[in-house]
C-alpha cells in the first residue's frame, strides 16, 4: 500500500472571497490524517506550501488574470513538491486553497513516465481563459490551462504543454458554465456530465462511464475534487456555491466506485472556505469523502 502524503496549499489568490486559504487547516482539524490511518495507511503530512497573502501583493494588477505572478509561483512550487512525492513512490493528497492550485498538481502528475486521466468533480467547468473569464479569477481556469489553453506563464508551468489529453478528461457535477466557456469545452472535446445527466441516469452509470474514459489507455486517474460539486446543503463552506448539486450519498457512491477501480493516483481537495462554513461541516464532508475514496466501507 502506498504512503499518503498530504500537502497544504493555503491560497485564496485564485478567487474573490477570503477564507479559502484556511481550507488546509480546517480539513486537518476535521481529522484527515487519523481517519486515513484508521484505514490502515501510513500518512505523512508535509505541511503547507508558502503562499503570499493578497495584502502582500499588488492586488489585481492584471484584471483578467488576477494575481497571475503569485498564482504562477505557487503552482510552480507545488509542481516541484508533488513531483518529488510521486517520484518517491507516494500518493499525494493536495489540500486547497482555491482550485487554481490544480494547475500545479496536474502538471506534476503529467510530468511522470506514466500517463494519467483526470476526473474533475465540480459545479463549474473551470474552462475559462483570460479572453472568456467573467471575473478574472484564475480558479475558473485550471482545466483549460491543463489542456493547453490560457496564459503562457500558466500553460508552461513545468516546461511542457499541454498537460493532459482531452480524451481522458471528464467533468462530473456540472451546473454552472459561462457561455464562452462552454464553447471552449466543446472545442476541446472534454466530456462533461451535468447534474441533469446525473439526475436522469444516476450517479452509478455516470461514474462507471467517467472511470472508463479516465482510465482508457492511461495508468491511473488524478481526481480533482472541488467541494462545490456537492449540494450546498452538504457543503455550504465554499466560495461559489450553486444549488442543485451532488447529494451526500451520490458523492460517497462516486468515491466508493473510484476506490473499487483502484485507479486513483493523486487527489486535490479544493475550495473549502471555513469562514463561509457551518461548524466545519464542509471540511468534515471532505474528510469523509476521502475516507470513501481510500476504501472505507460499511462492512
Ligand atoms: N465560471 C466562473 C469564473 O470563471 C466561476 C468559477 C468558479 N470556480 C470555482 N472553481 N469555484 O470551480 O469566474
Ligand atoms: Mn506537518
Ligand atoms: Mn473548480
Ligand atoms: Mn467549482
Amino acid at each position: 500500500m502506498k504512503e499518503l502524503h498530504i500537502i497544504g496549499v493555503p491560497s485564496d489568490l485564485g478567487q474573490g472571497r477570503r477564507g479559502v486559504d484556511m481550507g488546509p487547516s480546517a480539513i486537518r482539524y476535521a481529522g484527515l490524517s487519523g481517519r486515513l490511518e484508521g484505514l490502515g495507511y501510513h500518512v505523512r503530512d508535509l505541511g503547507n506550501i508558502n503562499v503570499p497573502t493578497p495584502e502582500m501583493t499588488k492586488a489585481a494588477d492584471h484584471k483578467s488574470l488576477r494575481y497571475l505572478p503569485e498564482v504562477t509561483k505557487v503552482c510552480t512550487d507545488l509542481f516541484g513538491m508533488v513531483n518529488k512525492v510521486v517520484k518517491d513512490g507516494h500518493l499525494p493528497i493536495i489540500l486547497g486553497g482555491d482550485h487554481s492550485i490544480a494547475i500545479g498538481s496536474v502538471a506534476a502528475m503529467a510530468n511522470q513516465d506514466q500517463t494519467y486521466g483526470v476526473i474533475w468533480f465540480d459545479a463549474h467547468g473551470d474552462m475559462n481563459t483570460e479572453e472568456t473569464t467573467p471575473t478574472g479569477n484564475i480558479h475558473g481556469m485550471p482545466l483549460a490551462v491543463s489542456l493547453g489553453y490560457g496564459h503562457p506563464d500558466l500553460v508552461n508551468i513545468g516546461g511542457f504543454q499541454p498537460k493532459i489529453k482531452s480524451g481522458n478528461v471528464v467533468l462530473v457535477g456540472i451546473r454552472s458554465i459561462d457561455e464562452d466557456e462552454a464553447k471552449l469545452m466543446k472545442q476541446a472535446g472534454v466530456k462533461a456530465y451535468t447534474m441533469a445527466e446525473i439526475d436522469k441516469r444516476g450517479m452509478a452509470a455516470v461514474m462507471a462511464e467517467a472511470i472508463q474514459i479516465a482510465t482508457d489507455g492511461t495508468d491511473g486517474v488524478h481526481l480533482s475534487l472541488d467541494l462545490d460539486a456537492l449540494d450546498p446543503t452538504f457543503a455550504p463552506g465554499v466560495g461559489t456555491p450553486v444549488n442543485g448539486g451532488v447529494t451526500y450519498r451520490e458523492g460517497h457512491l462516486a468515491m466508493e466506485m473510484l476506490a473499487a477501480s483502484g485507479a486513483v493516483v493523486s487527489v486535490d481537495v479544493v475550495e473549502v472556505n471555513p469562514i463561509l462554513d457551518k461548524q466545519n461541516q464542509t471540511a468534515v464532508m471532505a474528510v469523509e469523502l476521502l475516507q470513501s475514496l481510500f476504501g472505507k466501507t460499511v462492512m
